[in-house]
């Protein structure tokens, strides 16, 4: 390639020639799909994210300016591309261990499978880095995962990575959506991809399949009411939504198991991002009375962890009620008398009052009575209404 001086103190190269041979080198580099996007603002993006935040959709995870989210030179000094990677992860458990009476399991979302994505990501970021810095005299990049300011989804659609889906999933047509997403922010005037042209056409699948209603149209998420989100919070949540928690432990893979684009896709060449099953897939008991230091030993590499044990453990009640798992009742019992803290009492309430039966009951009667809590109080009286009701209706059957 031919070097000659040019702005910035980089050489001028042949940057068509240089971005091929980048996205030869990908595969070597542990990367799946490699795009290149402008460092435009990302005008129409900001007024949607306005409206999201009007609308009260946000998560409250996003990086809240809403100017550095959309303007990578607020972030990077005289920004002239952006490099948009995408890694391809697994879809299925091998061998899963059996969730059966006595020993249920709960379950972490794929994007918890494996050692942590930031992580894996930001590696692979580095030795592009490397590489790059290798070839280019004078290279300034900035690299970033998921917590960076930028919206990941948006930069990889810009560089033809793939279509946003009615899901929100950015969904390549070679890889589907199973695929994490990080950038690097640069001074080198590489050549842009194209977006792909193609799209969901008429399908809802996703849409129809959202137990909670949270796709409120396509591409639209309310992020309240979206399982993922609320499986990472760690107060207490209503009826409702811990029924429709089910035994998920972190996140919720839904509106992407059923989507036609993923059909067959199961991506198992990164070994680092296999499963390990007693990670993805734990016993719900254990969880109940699991110390910091064995928490971090089992969870400390993944993740689904990144919120700290408290919303594991109590999404671990919730999946147990949710079974109507009875040989958890002592458990239950002992973390509505004992637990120190007001949620895990006040959820264990909940799934007592789900399971039944008279051990529940009796559990439930002594928590009422020396119950300070006023959430818990009120969790205890909702789950004896609940016993209440279910027991007139045995009697009716
Ligand atoms: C906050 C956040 C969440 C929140 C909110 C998610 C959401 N959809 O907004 C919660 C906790 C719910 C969440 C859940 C999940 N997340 Co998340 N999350 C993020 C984070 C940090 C910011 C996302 C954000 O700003 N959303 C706001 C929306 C409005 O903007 P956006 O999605 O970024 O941008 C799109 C829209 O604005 C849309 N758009 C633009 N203009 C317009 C106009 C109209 C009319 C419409 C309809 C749309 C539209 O196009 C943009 C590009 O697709 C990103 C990392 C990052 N820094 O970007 C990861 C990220 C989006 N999450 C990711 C993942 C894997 C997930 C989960 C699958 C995890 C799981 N299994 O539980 C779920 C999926 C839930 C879902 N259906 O989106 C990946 C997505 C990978 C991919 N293939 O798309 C990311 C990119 C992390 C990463 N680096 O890999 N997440
Ligand atoms: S992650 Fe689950 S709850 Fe959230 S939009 Fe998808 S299917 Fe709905
Ligand atoms: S399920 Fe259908 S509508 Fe939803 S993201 Fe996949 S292709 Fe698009």
């Amino acid at each position: 390639m031919e070097r000659m001086e040019q702005g910035d103190g980089l050489p001028e190269l042949d940057w068509h020639a240089l971005k091929a041979e980048m996205k030869l080198a990908a595969a070597s580099l542990g990367i799946d799909d490699i795009g290149i996007a402008s460092a435009d603002p990302f005008t129409e993006l900001k007024d949607r994210l306005i409206r999201h935040r009007e609308q009260g959709r946000e998560s409250g995870f996003e990086e809240p300016d809403l100017d550095k989210r959309t303007n990578p030179s607020l972030l990077f000094d005289r920004p002239k591309s952006i490099i948009a990677i995408a890694v391809a992860y697994p879809s299925k458990l091998p061998d899963p261990p059996k969730s059966e009476p006595g020993a249920r399991r709960g379950i972490f979302a794929r994007a918890s499978w494996g050692i942590d994505y930031h992580t894996a990501l930001r590696n692979r970021l580095a030795k592009l880095e490397e590489w790059l810095y290798a070839r280019v005299p004078g290279v300034r990049m900035e690299s970033m995962v998921d917590t960076g300011a930028l919206s990941d989804r948006a930069v990889a659609e810009r560089a033809g990575i793939g279509w946003s889906g009615h899901n929100c999933s950015i969904i390549s047509p070679k890889l589907g959506s199973w695929i994490y997403l990080g950038e690097i922010i640069t001074n080198l005037p590489l050549p842009p991809d194209t977006p792909v042209t193609e799209n969901c056409g008429e399908c809802t699948k996703c849409i129809d399949a959202c137990p909670t209603g949270a796709l409120v149209g396509p591409g639209q998420l309310d992020s309240s009411k979206c399982v993922s989100f609320l499986t990472q919070t760690k107060g207490m949540l209503s009826d409702e939504y811990m029924r429709k928690i089910g035994n998920r432990l972190y996140g919720c893979d839904t509106c992407q198991i059923v989507c036609p684009a993923n059909r067959g896709k199961n991506w198992t060449h990164h070994p680092e991002l296999q499963p390990e099953p007693e990670q993805a897939k734990p016993l719900l008991l254990p969880l109940l009375k699991i110390g910091n230091r064995e928490f971090k030993e089992q969870f400390g590499t993944v993740s689904g962890a990144w919120r700290g044990k408290k919303p594991i453990q109590r999404n671990a009640i919730i999946a147990l009620g949710n079974f109507r798992e009875r040989a958890a009742v002592p458990a239950l019992a002992d973390v509505l008398g004992t637990d120190p803290r007001p949620v895990m009492r006040g959820t264990a309430a909940w799934a007592l009052g789900r399971i039944g039966g008279d051990a529940a009951e009796e559990a439930l009667r002594q928590a009422q009575a020396v119950e300070t809590d006023e959430e818990a109080t009120a969790e205890i009286a909702r789950a004896m209404i609940a016993l209440s009701l279910q027991s007139e209706h045995d009697v009716e059957v």
